[in-house]
């Protein structure tokens, strides 16, 4: 016996009935029995506009079928329903997908599991991870519940017609140049470094300046929305910054006068939108203490004036934007775990990467590096 997990989905007739019809149905093949059932949840239409609400669960089967032979019961049973197969992402009476067979991978023609898009989805996260949470993603080699938490109830799909722009965030000397720098060589992608050495004010700002903390914002800010500018990014191409745009406001709160933060907030506004969103965050962890110790070390003068309670501010301002984050999955890495003398560490996270982003560019990129 196999424990297998299933998607269901309808957002056409009776979806309640559909769904339960299709479980009721399941139950009855002899090679099958339906364990659990998560909870049924209203969705937001995924992908195409304009569609009624689905409402969708999973169910965990024990089944001795193989997952050729389970997904054609699974397609029986969606015909019988009066599932027509429409153009793709069309509304159904009833949607039936394998999410995961045990633990086994297949990439076939007609089948592929673990189901190639779950990971984006919450509305399947999060129904697996109320099921078996701690059930690991035969691929992706992260619980299930660990994946959930990374979408913050949004589901994304992947578009290959964005700059493929993964961005490196968290607080001054928690790791992001390095590891950017690391991650950009294994992809062979583009980095984007932030231009942090050659702001001409920041230094006075550092040093007690208060009147010129404005202009040093306005450096930042005029620097990166050219470095991000979604007209010069290339479509489908991948990208590192060691950056993420969205924290500039989060520095402007802590250094500007209220009149300088109104002026500053809009300007940053009208140049948001030119500015390319991030397909994935990696948001770095580690106490303020420690970075703390890490900016003595790297011993940069300007730097050295910064105090513990700056640090914990911005931890704060960085965990408060990243709980309200609906903008791309966020992968939440600790700095302390990333032991760079192993030589997997890079290979896993750079793995993972790859299946948050549209997946041509990574393979293009790599592809290329290795001809070098
Ligand atoms: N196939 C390959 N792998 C699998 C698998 N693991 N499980 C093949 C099931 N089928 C798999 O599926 C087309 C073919 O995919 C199958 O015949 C099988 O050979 P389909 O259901 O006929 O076509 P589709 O709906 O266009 O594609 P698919 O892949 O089912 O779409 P998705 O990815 O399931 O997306 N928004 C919300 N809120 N909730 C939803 O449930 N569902 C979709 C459909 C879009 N938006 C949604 C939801
Ligand atoms: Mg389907």
């Amino acid at each position: 016996m196999i424990t297998a997990y299933i998607g269901l989905g309808s957002n056409l007739g009776n979806r309640q009935d559909n769904i339960n019809s299709a479980l009721g149905m399941l139950a009855e093949i002899s090679d099958i029995e339906v364990v659990r059932i998560s909870e049924l949840t209203e969705t937001t239409p995924l992908g195409q506009a304009e569609q009624p609400m689905y409402l969708n669960a999973v169910a965990e089967l024990r089944t001795t079928l193989s997952p050729y032979d389970l997904l054609k019961t699974l397609i029986n049973i969606e015909t019988s329903l009066g599932r027509k197969r429409l153009e793709k992402w069309s509304s159904r009476s009833i949607d039936l997908d394998i999410l995961l067979y045990g633990s086994e991978v297949i990439d076939s023609p007609h089948l592929t599991i673990p189901h190639p898009q779950m990971h984006l989805r919450s509305f399947v996260l999060e129904g697996l991870a109320a099921l078996n949470g701690d059930f690991v993603h035969p691929v992706i080699k992260e619980s299930l519940s660990g994946l959930a938490n990374r979408l913050n109830g949004c589901d994304f799909v992947h578009n290959p017609d964005l700059p493929q722009l993964v961005s490196i965030a968290g607080i001054i000397g928690v790791g992001k140049t390095t590891l950017a720098k690391k991650l950009s060589t294994r992809l062979g992608c583009q980095m984007l470094p932030e231009p942090y050495d050659t702001n001409p004010f920041l230094p006075d700002v550092y040093a007690g300046k208060q009147e010129l903390a404005l202009d040093s914002q306005l450096y930042f800010l005029t620097e990166r929305v050219e470095q991000l500018d979604n007209s010069t990014l290339e479509k489908g191409q991948t990208y590192i910054s060691d950056y993420v745009f969205d924290k500039e406001p989060i520095y402007s709160r802590q250094t500007l006068t209220p009149e300088q933060l109104t002026l500053y907030d809009k300007i940053y506004q009208s140049s948001n939108s030119k500015v390319a969103s991030p397909v994935l965050v990696i948001y770095m962890l580690d106490s303020p203490g420690n970075c703390l110790e890490r900016i003595h070390k790297r011993n940069l003068p300007y730097e050295q004036k910064i105090e513990l309670q700056y640090l914990e501010n911005l931890e704060a301002e960085y965990n408060q934007l990243f709980s309200n984050w609906k903008i791309c999955p966020v992968i939440r890495v600790k700095t302390s775990e990333l032991d760079y003398t192993k030589d997997n560490i890079i290979d896993d996270l750079a793995e993972q990467i790859k299946y948050y982003i549209a997946e041509d560019s990574v393979i293009t990129s790599v592809v290329k590096q290795s001809k070098i």
